[in-house]
């Protein structure tokens, strides 16, 4: 129904009457599933429930209002509205709260989510971008509160970029940016300190955003008036209300159980966003939870016997049947046989999900049970191997925890047996682990053709000609180079526009490629990065630029939670290939100066973290992943970007691998890992450790997830059977990483004659000025006497004592 019934004035009260009933149709299926959902998880079928009832009609109103094109970015209640956009049916409902593994049983999330989570697919089978503008999208969906508001301005924003940039092929993107992002939030959630960042963004930038406030009173048991001042979110934001002469929001309020007042709403606002570019406010109302908040709780602990009754009587779905029936659009009679029906519908839809959850894992008990009884048959320890198989044929529906939990212990049993049905039963785990552990393990990284991994290495070439320049040039030109390429790369942050950036990276890049492609932005790091991934999810390739790295901790939160987890939580049926330029390590004084690159790493698990030692080596990580389909981190060296370097004769073509070492110097005498800044004061130590006949082999690790796909540097530690790590972070921080990495995936313990060690900051932030970095950061003594004393225990004759 791509019409609108308030503003088709040609429609017969006959077709009016059929749409209104096919909404009513909806929001009472919907309400059944929440129901009967609920029950799902009381009786042990699901783990958990969080359900959209009370919230079904202001979704019938904006799924009316929504257009092939849009995107919505939401939270946990909207299942109505995926419901009406006909992007969910019964059975993917209760799919999803069984957490079926099969994509086909639950889009959303292959089982990855808990129920409530939703998505729609952005990419085929072959991982090539579908035509988003021919089918109403959801990005998807994270539980923490709030954090879909980022990315929502980015989804935004991509309209405003396909509006005025010319020269993107957009078909598959937009129809000149005439695509509204939604977003729905709770009414507690909007305490979130990103709500009011977003929202102040999206008035600054004039951008197609709807902003649907669900208002039920209540975020869990803590009511409006510990949430928000005057409990009352739209009244608060009255400043941002567009005025004759000033841009900025239109702020509409509505009750949300009155279904024309709402159909009228939404549609207003999907006009003004849609043609204008103004961002709306929707605050909806008199909203009500008929269940509680979720199923871990009731909510009759907290809500008074007044509030109880209120919402009875104001429940949306009892509202909008009572003006049915005002108006003459259905009988008593008919609503309750067609309420009937739905009931019914649900419970088979129910019934077919589970059935089909259910039926190949009882297929899989099946067939170990067969294997069992053979390995008990010809075992000694038949007895306890009957014991397991028996309990385990006692569970009728049994999860695949309990079957493989069952194979595993048994396997046990017959460990100092010659069983001759003991292979059957190895070859069955092997065969179940290789099905099963990637159905919750793949695609936390692009699996896709379009891996970055693919790309082969072009090394920079250098003639008699070449300039030696300062390095900051080089990452300008190779920006340059970039832009003119690809015209669907934009970089934005603060500072980045106008001035080029703090280091002059992007000097003069404005005026060449204008104001949407090159731009400042307000001193918000989570929405920058959510202008990035939600630019990413529209096509564009966006280049998220965080001042400093100190700074990347206020889009910690975002990269971690969403742009990390987008390609895992989705099965890499969304994804959001940007890039976080940001730059750091040792400069000057706490907040200028930290390389927090433990925490980074382990926290964006699912984005790739480089870390270049020099502009040459990162201007190729950029010419790398633009090539790609996965998110990365690039931290370039804050203290680089006056350094000469020599300008490569063929920068346009040069490509970092990723995964891969580089052994910047050869030695005999012990392995030093690094990256980054402290890299070349590796370097400038290993020629001081020359002098006292130390032979230094320097591995420069530059990409720190993934690490060594080839496992390289193992093949140092085996020449020179010693290792040291060394870097700028606290200790146990990315050194810890890398040395799992290097002694449990690469094995190198094997071949160490001496204790492998790590040389990091101190545990402090790093002190201000000179002597403060000196104190604080791995210096050439400290270097030189770590690895001296290293030679020292081996070769005490050779090396005395330094100290
Ligand atoms: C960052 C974060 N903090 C806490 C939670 C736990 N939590 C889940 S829902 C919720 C209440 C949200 O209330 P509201 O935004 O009003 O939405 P409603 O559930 O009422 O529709 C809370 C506190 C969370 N998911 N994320
Ligand atoms: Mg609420």
């Amino acid at each position: 129904m791509e019409h609108n019934m308030e503003t088709s004035h040609e429609i017969s009260f006959d077709d009016f009457k059929k749409e209104v009933l096919n909404d009513y149709r909806i929001a009472v299926t919907s309400r059944e599933c929440s129901l009967l959902g609920r029950r799902e998880v009381l009786t042990g079928k699901a783990k958990f429930g969080i359900f959209g009832d009370g919230k079904e009609v202001p979704q019938l109103a904006m799924a009316k209002a929504f257009r092939n094109g849009d995107f919505r970015s939401g939270y946990y209640r909207d299942q109505t509205f995926m419901m009406a956009i006909g992007g969910l049916k019964t059975e993917m409902f209760f799919a999803g709260l069984y957490a079926h593994i099969d994509i086909e049983a639950d889009p959303m999330s292959a089982g990855r989510q808990m129920g409530g989570h939703f998505a729609t697919h952005s990419f085929d089978d072959q991982d090539n971008w579908v035509n988003l503008t021919q089918q109403k999208n959801t990005s998807s969906d994270i539980s923490p509160t709030a954090a879909q508001m980022p990315r929502l301005v980015g989804l935004a924003q991509a309209s405003k970029v396909y509006r005025n940039v010319t020269g993107i092929d957009a078909e598959k993107f937009s129809n000149n940016g005439n695509e509204v992002a939604w977003g729905t939030i709770g009414n507690a959630s909007t305490s979130e300190g990103v709500f009011f960042e977003a929202i102040n963004a999206a008035g600054v930038m004039q951008i197609p955003m709807v902003m649907c406030v669900w208002d039920d009173e209540y975020g869990i048991s803590v009511p409006a008036k510990y949430q928000t001042t005057k409990e009352n979110i739209s009244e608060i934001l009255k400043g941002f209300q567009r005025t004759e002469s000033e841009a900025g929001f239109e702020i509409l309020t509505v009750n949300g159980w009155d279904y024309p007042a709402l159909v009228e709403v939404f549609e207003k606002a999907s006009v003004l966003a849609r043609e204008e570019h103004v961002p709306v406010l929707i605050h909806v109302k008199e909203l009500t939870q008929p269940q509680g908040h979720s199923t871990s709780g009731s909510h009759e602990r907290y809500k008074t016997k007044e509030r109880l009754q209120w919402e009875r009587e104001y429940d949306c779905n009892v509202k909008m049947r009572e003006w049915m029936l005002e108006y003459g659009i259905a009988t008593d009679e008919e609503l309750t046989e067609l309420e009937k029906q739905l009931k019914r519908e649900v419970r088979e839809g129910k019934k077919r999900a589970w059935s089909r959850f259910i039926t190949p894992i009882k297929e899989e008990k099946k067939s170990l049970v067969t294997i069992l009884d053979t390995v008990a048959a010809n075992s000694t320890n038949k007895v306890f191997i009957n014991k397991v198989k028996n309990d385990l044929i006692a569970i009728d529906e049994p999860s695949r925890k309990e079957v493989f939990s069952a194979a595993r212990k048994v396997l046990r049993y017959i460990v100092k047996e010659q069983n001759v049905a003991g292979n059957q039963l190895k070859d069955w785990i092997k065969n179940y682990s290789a099905e099963i552990q990637p159905k919750y393990s793949s695609l936390l990284y692009s699996e896709s053709q379009y891996s970055p991994l693919h790309v082969k290495e072009v090394k920079p070439e250098f003639s008699e000609e070449s300039e030696l320049v300062d390095a900051r040039i080089i990452i300008r030109d190779n920006f340059d180079q970039l832009f003119e390429k690809y015209p669907e790369v934009l970089i934005f942050g603060e500072d980045s526009g106008n001035i080029g950036d703090v280091n002059q990276g992007l000097e003069g890049l404005q005026k060449k490629y204008g104001e949407f492609r090159v731009s400042d932005t307000g001193i918000r790091e989570a929405t920058i990065l959510g202008q990035g991934i939600g630019m990413a999810m529209r096509g564009l390739r966006p280049i998220a630029e965080i001042q400093y790295l100190d700074y990347l901790m206020y889009a910690l939160q975002i990269i971690s939670d969403d742009l990390a987890t987008l390609s895992y939580r989705t099965l890499g049926k969304q994804k959001a290939p940007m890039i976080v330029r940001t730059r750091g390590h040792r400069l000057e004084g706490i907040w200028h100066a930290g390389s927090q690159m433990g925490g980074i790493i382990h926290l964006t698990r699912g984005m790739y973290t480089l870390v270049p030692r020099n502009m040459t080596k990162a201007a190729g990580f950029y010419n790398t992943l633009m090539e790609g389909d996965q998110p990365a981190l690039i931290v370039e060296c804050l203290n680089g970007y006056r350094l000469k370097e020599k300008m490569p004769d063929n920068l346009s073509e040069i490509r970092t691998p990723i995964g891969e070492i580089e052994v910047v110097k050869e030695g005999k005498d012990i392995t030093i890992v690094s990256y980054g800044s402290t890299l070349r004061v590796v370097e400038q130590t290993a020629q001081d450790l020359l002098e006292v006949d130390i032979d230094v082999e320097i591995i420069d690790c530059q990409s720190l997830v993934p690490f060594d796909l080839n496992h390289d540097t193992v093949k140092s530690v085996m020449k020179t059977n010693r290792l040291l790590v060394v870097d700028e972070d606290v200790p146990g921080g990315a050194s810890a990483y890398i040395l799992q990495e290097i002694l449990e995936k690469q094995q190198a313990y094997q071949y160490l004659d001496s204790a492998p060690q790590t040389l990091t900051a101190q545990e402090h932030r790093p002190a201000y000025g000179t002597d403060g970095d000196y104190f604080s950061k791995p210096n050439p003594e400290d270097i030189f006497e770590k690895v001296y004393a290293i030679m020292h225990e081996s070769n005490p004759g050779k090396y005395p004592k330094l100290l």
